[in-house]
């Protein structure tokens, strides 16, 4: 008899529901696109928004309509419930649900002839906010600035907790909640991230944090494995420390472990099985991870609107402009990711700037920018001696490195360590301009940079491969970007693989699947077997991967490594001009400046 394992993704535009079967091979799934299918909520790309104080934030009720639909949706499709055996999902990290003193009363007290929605926001509300602040929310500086100068630095948050303070970050929007809502705050009995929300639902009581997705609040502290006194302090008042702490719950150490089975509303209303086991829902990122075998010193770029950057790695090393966070189901691992608000969006600009000079001016095809690119020398160095061309492009104010929007050109000469600015278009002679035409040499520039950066960042968490330096194993491209070779190419060309460059073709559905994969591996794996080898196994490389492009090549990876050391002196140059200061951001702009788009999912 068929039986199978749910995974769920509740992201900022969409509820997505998957079912794969003990295999892992997919084999029902269902969404619902708040937009399209929830409208009476008066979101907009799943969000609402108070521009005037930098807040976008998602009404739970909205939630709850959605669960009862997917779920109606996967049972159209053919999947019968009763064969389910585990379920375990993810939530867009960071936000966060405010549970009243009738919240698990009411949860636990379910009655299965009525919709989730008529119960838990109705006469008697289990919310004591009726809203989720969702991470493109920029309205805590205020209280990023005390977390961050709570522990003296960025720095020292950043090695505490994994990352230094984000307006989107849980902590700071916690504390931000309490001051300008003080009863609600009071009136909170428990706080939920997106994932232990849902969570929640499917295990009829409030269900414990993730021990991954604890990790983007900045409250916990990674290496002591609880709750970090001075920084709940911070978020609750002096006083309130064992309130908010009880609040919060206990985080369970072990991701893999089941939480317990369904709640009995699910198995009346929708005939689950009594003994589905609920598994810790994880974030979406952090979900992401578990929807391949990644292996130390795998990479996964995901290349949308911006580009994110994710590894599973043994080593522990933060830095305030990335994030660290425990593995979500393999203890001594973390997740490395590197969040980036320009990507696609800038190279479009290229693309376009190129194309304007083209017989078809409008053309949004990539062909004059791919050409271009790969026509292009390495570098733009014409010969070995030649300097290399070395730049920055943000149209968007970047966090990685935190400045200002601009752009940044500079001929780089390796030997004496030195760099030249290019000046702009307008102030220039003839001889600079065959030193940097511009569009033209832009294309190769923009990829080398985007990549360069990657590079920089996580050069100490690879390992040599074999006879190779170390660099990457593989390297996995996903999102809207990996469709494209010349990307793939210098992905290769610059940041390596000793195996390759690969597509991974589960697109819009990763956070699901690894979410599913969870539930399979807490259901099936054989004791002791950890979630790689239990993926390993199972895995349909054929399926599921394509190879791309080459990764490692001799002489030019290593010409890319003499870059580096420029690339970095570059970003220096660029955050004297214009760096937003050790993280504290003087201009809010638009609300969602200050943080990153939706990437992984794309959604
Ligand atoms: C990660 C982040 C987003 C959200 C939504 O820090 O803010 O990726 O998880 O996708």
């Amino acid at each position: 008899m068929a039986e199978y394992y749910l995974g769920f993704d509740l992201s900022t535009q969409q509820l997505k529901g998957i079912a794969v079967k003990a295999d892992l091979k997919l084999a029902y799934e269902a969404k619902v696109d708040f937009d399209a299918d929830l409208s009476k909520y008066g979101i907009k790309k799943g969000v609402l928004t108070n521009p005037a104080e930098g807040e976008i934030f998602a009404p739970v009720a909205m939630w709850l309509d959605a669960i009862d639909l997917v779920l109606q949706r996967l049972k159209e499709q053919g999947l019968e419930f009763s064969k389910v055996k585990g379920i375990s999902g993810a939530g867009m990290q960071h936000g966060t649900v405010f549970w009243s003193k009738d919240g698990e009363t009411l949860l636990e007290g379910l009655d299965a002839g009525k919709t989730l929605l008529e119960q838990l926001e109705g006469k008697k509300s289990a919310f004591s906010h009726p809203y989720s602040p969702n991470w493109q929310d920029a309205s805590t500086q205020e209280q990023c600035d005390a977390f961050d100068g709570r522990l003296g630095s960025q720095e020292r948050l950043a090695e505490v907790t994994g990352s230094k303070a984000h307006h989107r970050f849980s902590g700071p929007q916690i504390m931000r909640f309490r001051q300008k809502h003080p009863e609600s705050y009071a009136a909170t009995a428990r706080i939920s991230l997106v994932s232990s929300f849902l969570a929640s639902i499917f295990l009829g009581k409030v269900a414990p944090i993730d021990i991954g997705d604890v990790c983007g609040m900045n409250l916990w502290d990674i290496k002591k494995g609880g709750w970090h006194e001075d920084l709940i302090a911070l978020a609750a008042g002096d006083k309130g420390v064992a309130e908010l702490k009880a609040k919060l719950g206990q985080v369970p150490e072990d991701g893999g472990a089941s939480f317990g089975s369904i709640s009995p509303y699910f198995v009346r209303r929708y005939n689950f099985s009594p003994s589905t086991s609920i598994v810790p829902f994880t974030g979406d990122n952090p979900s992401t991870i578990l929807a391949l075998p990644l292996r130390a010193s795998d990479a996964i770029v995901s290349l949308g609107t911006s580009t994110t950057f994710l590894m599973s790695t043994p080593q522990y090393k933060p830095d305030p402009a990335y994030h660290f966070m425990n593995h979500p189901a393999t203890a001594g691992l973390y997740m490395f990711m590197l969040c980036y608000k320009n990507g696609g969006l800038a190279r479009e600009h290229i693309r376009d700037a190129l194309n304007s000079q083209s017989s078809d001016s409008n053309s949004k095809t990539w062909d004059n920018f791919n050409q271009t690119a790969t026509s292009t020398p390495v570098l733009g160095q014409t010969s070995s001696s030649s300097p290399m061309r070395l730049g920055l492009f943000f149209p968007r104010p970047e966090i990685v490195p935190n400045v200002k929007e601009g752009t940044w050109r500079y001929l780089y000469d390796a030997k004496s360590d030195s760099l030249t600015a290019v000046p702009p278009q307008e102030a220039r002679t003839k001889t600079e301009d065959s030193s940097w035409p511009i569009p033209e040499a832009d294309a190769r520039a923009i990829l080398e940079s985007q990549f360069l950066s990657l590079r920089l960042r996580s050069q100490n968490l690879v390992h040599k491969q074999g006879k190779l330096p170390p660099q990457p194993r593989r390297i996995y491209l996903v999102g809207g970007g990996a469709a494209n070779p010349a990307i793939a190419q210098l992905a290769g060309e610059v940041l390596g693989g000793a195996e390759g460059v690969f597509k991974l073709d589960i697109g819009g559905n990763a956070c699901a699947l690894g979410s599913a994969y969870k539930a399979a591996w807490t259901g099936l794996a054989r004791k002791g077997e950890d979630f790689e080898a239990f993926v390993e196994e199972r895995w349909n490389e054929e399926g599921f991967v394509k190879k791309i492009a080459d990764g490692y090549r001799e002489g030019v990876w290593e010409k890319y490594g003499e870059a580096l050391k420029g690339f970095e002196e570059v970003e220096n140059r660029a955050l004297e001009e214009k760096g937003e200061g050790r993280g504290k951001p003087k201009e809010m702009g638009s609300a969602i400046t200050r943080d990153r788009d939706p990437t992984v999912k794309h959604d």
